[in-house]
């Protein structure tokens, strides 16, 4: 069984996030999503999620292409993360390009073409001048 990962914070899904999810997928025959916690969001990455963790684990829990969902809890666990769920490939938009090589030590690293024209930031702008 080829075991896949990915990261991300996935709040207010859109097509962009099931484009990546469905290549992910198709990268082997197991998924798993390590979900950005509220914490590490805000802590982290200054994002204020619309929907709580347990609603957007809850919603890539009902999608096809996902089998696990997992906390995202710190920067650091990628590594740890990839010996314990024994992943053979690691997968993320090419936003991060680069950014985790070092994962090649220890599994395959794809950094996938990221869906144009969609984000979430777009989403809300849009949705502000309406
Ligand atoms: N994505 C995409 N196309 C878009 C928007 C997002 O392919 N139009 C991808 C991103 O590249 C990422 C995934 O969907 O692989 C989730 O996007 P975010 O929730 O924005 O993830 P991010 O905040 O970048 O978190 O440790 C890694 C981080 O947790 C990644």
């Amino acid at each position: 069984m080829r075991k896949v990962i990915t990261y991300g914070t996935f709040d207010l899904l859109h097509y962009g996030h099931i484009n990546l999810l469905q290549r992910a997928k198709a990268l082997g025959d197991y998924l798993i999503v390590a979900l950005s916690t509220d914490e590490f969001n805000w802590n982290e990455k200054q994002k204020k999620c619309y929907f709580t963790y347990e609603e957007r684990k809850r919603l890539l829990e009902a999608i096809r292409y996902v089998d696990l969902v997992i906390p995202e809890e710190n920067w650091e666990q990628k590594v740890s993360d990839v010996k314990e769920y024994h992943v053979d490939t690691f997968v993320i938009g090419d936003d991060w390009e680069g950014k985790f090589d070092f994962l090649k030590e220890y599994c395959d690293v794809v950094y996938l073409p990221r869906t144009p024209d969609i984000s979430t930031t777009q989403i809300k702008a849009d949705l502000h001048k309406q």
